[in-house]
């Protein structure tokens, strides 16, 4: 339950208006020579600002009652406290109605599209360099899984970013689940596709269906989780129900949604978003606020729900995790 009420974020971002509309859309159309990727609206804080102008929240709250779900009386998830904040949760009516989901949208206000989405019945796929190609019942999944509740930063490529107490599974668990072949180096991931239910698919330019992907050794590490839920039940449709992934070191876009299938492979997958604009968005993302996005500084970001504008800190803060994946890698653009 939550009080419906003015969404903080929207004060400072209606103050900051003309100014960052206008030059924006300005380098947006300076892309223009670049063909097709002018017609498309990447993700960046014009996008961001444009969503929280308009909409309600009404009928919010009935979309983030998820008892109906099948898996709802595994609920609330046993807390692992290793992974604490030091800064407020975000209000969860301020994570429900702001979201990325581009499926339903290349706007923030998604969150009456993506009730369209039916989340039963549904299957998870794992294939590719595996021991047996499988497909399994996502219920079946979250029942054989550990389950467990994390406190994590999230921070979109766009420079806002929130704190979400997500429901899940270490992304550990699968991979041990899907039993790889030792020659696998990528675990790539896929979102459903269904252009009936999200009309974003009807846009052709965008590279459809959604495909993230990490190596082994990130998707194996410690931090890499799968969700299954958020604020203690199971997660609503904006989220990307019934299944998505967090990977709170990265930019927010690595952390894909409404998976349908995992796929082990040897060579390194082209992502949905590298794939529209190489030159803005990279397979790796690490967080890092020394690296600008070529539109704008990655050095701050804007705290959902707030107001507040706070220093982006390297790896989004999860240094001490994953630094290491990275120290031996050159030549490689890490943080785009
Ligand atoms: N399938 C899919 N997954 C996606 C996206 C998307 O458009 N489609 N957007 C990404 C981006 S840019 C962000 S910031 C997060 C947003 O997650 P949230 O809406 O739960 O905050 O989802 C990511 N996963
Ligand atoms: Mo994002």
């Amino acid at each position: 339950m939550f009080v419906k009420r003015r969404r903080g974020w929207e004060i400072p971002e209606r103050e900051a208006t003309p100014e960052s509309i206008y030059l924006s859309r300005r380098s947006l159309m300076g892309l223009a020579g670049a063909g097709a990727i002018a017609t498309v609206a990447a993700p960046s804080p014009a996008n961001a600002l444009i969503g929280s102008l308009f909409g309600s929240s009404e009928g919010l709250e009935q979309t983030l009652d998820t008892s109906a779900d099948p898996t709802f009386d595994l609920y609330p998830f046993k807390r692992n406290d290793t992974y604490t904040l030091s800064r407020p949760l975000t209000a969860e009516a301020d994570a429900g109605s702001y979201n990325n989901f581009y499926e339903f949208g290349s706007h923030k206000e998604i969150w009456q599209a993506a009730q369209a989405l039916p989340t039963r019945p549904w299957t998870i796929t794992l294939d590719g360099m595996v021991e047996e190609e499988k497909t399994v019942d996502i219920d079946t999944l979250i029942r054989a899984m550990p389950l467990e509740e994390r406190l994590y930063r999230h921070r979109c490529v766009e420079a806002w970013s929130m704190t979400v107490p997500w429901s899940g599974f270490a992304m550990k668990a699968l991979v041990d689940y899907a039993r790889p072949l030792g020659s696998a180096k990528y675990v790539t991931m896929q979102t459903f596709m269904d252009p009936k239910v999200a009309s974003g698919q009807n846009q052709s330019w965008y590279p459809w269906p959604y495909v993230e992907g990490l190596t082994i050794e990130e998707a194996t590490n410690d931090l890499a989780f799968l969700v299954t839920g958020v604020y203690g039940k199971p997660a609503a449709k904006q989220y990307g129900a019934p299944l998505r992934l967090a990977a709170p070191w990265k930019y927010g876009f690595k952390s894909a949604k409404s998976l349908v299938k995992f796929t082990f492979t040897d060579k390194r997958p082209e992502t949905f978003w590298e794939g529209i604009a190489p030159n803005e968005y990279g397979f790796w993302a690490n967080v890092n606020p020394e690296v600008p996005h070529r539109r704008w500084s990655q050095a701050q970001e804007r705290v959902l729900g707030t107001g507040e504008t706070i220093p982006t800190r390297m790896f989004n803060g999860y240094g001490e995790y994953v630094a290491g994946l990275y120290a031996s890698m050159s030549g490689e653009k890490l943080y785009m």
